[in-house]
């Protein structure tokens, strides 16, 4: 079957385990024959509580660290920066996992026929045995609409099933009460970096059972000689929103068991399959038929660094967009650096949201895979921060509108954390606010970009506040900032407008300007706007031929030639600023630099590559990179990405790289197939969304185009591109038109 990840055996590790999840409540199924576990998340479940970051040392401190900048005493700067202004806490709240569900089967003898397996198209996992000439079934899915986890297992002998079910937690202090055929457990968040946990949380399990018995032994629910179990399962925490945490979690997780409860399972099922399929069943994507369709996955990625599979890219694809599905829904939380999955307390960089590329990454793929409603909890997000962060904007810089740095976590902290090197970047909000715009070029929706427009313009406001003017152009520039992560020569990476953060300042600027002239407000802000474009620092052409990172030419004597971070490359993607058609000399500086950075890289920083070579129209390139992507050292057995451990940025990343191969629309025209590889010389993809309002079906043969269909969802005229020919369309809303051939008739 197609859109299945399957195995022969059980998983050991958490990274072999298969992930479901509605956005908000997930789990990870281990599929063990005597010892099932499920590890289990709830999306608001972080550290701490509401707490405020800011640092009173930090706004008188901003002369003084600007001057030094200025006088281009970096590391004195970044001394300053250290001390004066970073938040308190330095770090921020970790997303922890919740516990465990375990299911204990006594061991009875030989089995055969094992199978697990994660159904793409129906958001069901799976595992399948035969015992002592029982056949066994569990299914589990998390139901986007009953809110529960649903775990259903299955005998084909009446009578055979006996197991105990019981919930863990490694929070401290958490317990579980046993009543009838029902368990609670209840406990309280973590403290970390000297937030106390504010949050409680509580999660809730239902047994149903058809024959036999079930009594409580312990903590746990025994279960005897029954034909078929229902478990549901609900989990909740007291988190409204970033400042309030007033929620009652007990009452909403026995509100949802009961309201499930009432449900018949295959009604539950029924319900959850259509809600999956509404998103899923938008893109059909297949490259054809591959010998590695018969190989349990596991084996699938173990040959990938020795075969071409364009199976298990359509494979990859489609997780991707699986995983969106099921960690970003509205009224979720949206994904974060695990999406929902994390089976720690202290997950690797917290499992929160990393700004300076990670999150924007997660969402890359959304928007072109037809996936919009995924990014509600995105927007949600940076609506917040646009709360949030006018205090950051306050407090540290003095100025309006709002800010946030790096990093941001359930409670919405927007001050830089770690350390200088790291935290010192003011763009992550402007950035993460440019996904509103995408959401308007894709969507379309008048009253969405006056939704939009507040926020888009406090982000802006921020910076026209806080820009300064550099000595030896007259250039407007971010000082201080850095360009993420990486160190320039000086041995820092604290500067004053780096690459980055003009490019992302040309986008943030005009996408306002341009919000403002639709909406027809604020002409005044407009020309502000617009005049403080014009004195940005121009993408900067270095001796060796590249893209320059910093406003000085120091990349050659950077320490780390090779680093993961390809900053400055964003105007190339995802912002369309540098293309091979338009500025056809930053497009060669910016191979120059991918060239020097290298393609061998770490998960997430492969995928951005993947995208840029996309971009540059170079699909060889491209593919060869996305072969490392799905190299065993980049993924895991159960496809998620490997940035050790794991990391989700490079799922989405890749989904949105093969994308670009096939379909690019950021410089007004509908490009088909751009870039496609030789490895991929017949396929067809399906659903597709294009800016301007359109929907994209592609097939091609022998890699030529055979055949596109554009539709209009609200635009009304398109430029399609195919190589050097181009057709000028005009569409009624709702009206499809069939292209044919390679001549676009
Ligand atoms: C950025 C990257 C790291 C990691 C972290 C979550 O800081 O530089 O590699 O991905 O985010």
């Amino acid at each position: 079957m197609e859109n299945r990840l399957w195995y022969r055996q059980p998983a050991r590790e958490w990274v072999e385990a298969l992930p479901v999840g509605n956005g908000r409540l997930g789990a990870m199924v281990f599929g063990g024959v005597e010892a099932e576990r499920l590890q289990l998340n709830e999306d608001t479940l972080y550290a701490g509580g509401p707490y405020d970051p800011t640092h009173d040392d930090a706004l008188p401190a901003l002369p003084e660290i600007r001057r030094r900048i200025a006088d281009g005493k970096f590391r004195e700067a970044s001394q300053l920066v250290g001390e004066k202004f970073m938040a308190r806490p330095l770090r921020q709240m970790p997303y922890q996992t919740l516990g465990n569900l375990s299911l204990s089967f006594a061991p009875s003898g030989e089995v055969t026929e094992y199978e697990r397996s994660l159904d793409l198209e129906r958001a069901i996992s799976t595992v399948t045995y035969r015992q002592n000439g029982v056949r066994f079934t569990r299914e589990f899915f998390v139901s986007p609409v009953s809110q529960t986890l649903v775990v259903r297992l299955t005998a084909d002998k009446p009578g055979a099933l006996t197991f105990t079910a019981g919930l863990g937690s490694p929070h401290r202090g958490a317990n579980v009460n046993v009543r009838g055929s029902s368990l609670v457990l209840r406990g309280t968040n973590g403290s970390a970096n000297g937030v106390a946990g504010a949050l409680k949380f509580v999660c809730g399990l239902k047994l149903k059972i058809e024959g036999g018995t079930v009594n409580a032994v312990g903590a746990a629910l025994a279960v005897v000689g029954t034909d078929a179990v229902t478990i549901l399962l609900a989990a909740n925490t007291s988190y409204k929103r970033f400042d309030d945490i007033s929620g009652d979690p007990e009452s909403a997780a026995q509100k949802t068991l009961a309201s499930a409860g009432r449900k018949s399972l295959d009604s539950l099922r029924d319900a959850h399959v259509k809600a999956h399929q509404k998103l899923f069943g938008r893109v059909k994507f297949s490259l054809g038929k591959f010998a590695g369709d018969a190989l349990p996955t596991d084996e699938r990625v173990k040959r990938a660094t020795k075969r071409d599979d364009p199976g298990l890219a359509a494979l990859y694809f489609h997780y991707g967009r699986y995983l969106l599905i099921c960690s970003s829904r509205p009224g979720t939380q949206p994904a974060n650096l695990q999406g929902i999955w994390n089976d720690s307390l202290t997950p690797p960089w917290d499992s929160k949201y990393t700004i300076n590329i990670n999150t924007e990454m997660n969402y890359w793929p959304a928007e072109p895979a037809n996936l919009g409603e995924c990014v509600e909890p995105l927007i949600a997000l940076v609506e917040d921060l646009a709360k949030s962060g006018q205090k950051t904007a306050r407090r540290h810089y003095g100025a309006s509108g709002w800010v946030c740095h790096h990093n941001t976590d359930l409670w919405r902290a927007t001050a830089p954390i770690d350390g200088p090197n790291w935290g010192m970047w003011p763009l992550g909000g402007a950035w993460l606010a440019l996904h509103l715009w995408e959401r308007w070029e894709f969507g379309g929706d008048r009253k969405f970009l006056a939704r939009a427009y507040p926020t888009l313009k406090g982000a802006a406001q921020f910076f026209l506040d806080t820009l300064v003017t550099e000595k030896t152009h007259g250039w407007l520039v971010t000082s201080p900032s850095s360009s993420p992560e990486n160190t320039h020569p000086h041995g820092t990476s604290i500067c004053a407008g780096p690459t980055m953060d003009n490019q992302i300042l040309r986008d943030l600027f005009s996408r306002t300007a341009q919000a403002a002239e639709i909406l027809g407000v604020d002409p005044e802000l407009r020309a502000k706007l617009d005049a403080a474009r014009a004195k940005l620092p121009p993408n900067q052409i270095g001796a060796q031929g590249q893209l320059q990172e910093w406003l000085q030419d120091w990349d050659a004597q950077a320490p780390e030639q090779q680093h993961r971070h390809v900053s400055h490359l964003y105007g190339l993607f995802p912002s369309g600023q540098i293309s091979v058609k338009k500025t056809p000399e930053l497009a060669k500086a910016v191979e120059k630099t991918l060239n020097t950075r290298g393609d061998k890289t770490t998960g997430w920083a492969i995928a951005w590559r993947l995208n840029l070579w996309a971009r540059l129209g170079d699909g060889e390139r491209a593919h060869s990179i996305l072969k490392l992507l799905l190299d065993p050292s980049r993924t895991y057995p159960n496809l998620f990405d490997a940035h050790p451990p794991f990391q989700i940025d490079g799922n989405f990343g890749g989904a949105s790289g093969m994308i670009e191969l096939l379909l690019q629309s950021h410089e007004g025209e509908i490009d088909l197939l751009p870039a496609l590889p030789k490895a991929w010389p017949d396929g067809e993809i399906s659903g597709l969304r294009a800016r301007g309002g359109f929907e994209v079906d592609l097939v091609w043969r022998g890699g030529q185009l055979v055949e596109a269909r554009v539709k209009s969802v609200w635009g009304t005229r398109a430029i399609v591109r195919y190589g050097e020919r181009v057709r000028e369309l005009r569409l009624r809303r709702g009206q499809s038109v069939a292209l044919h051939g390679v001549n676009l008739a």
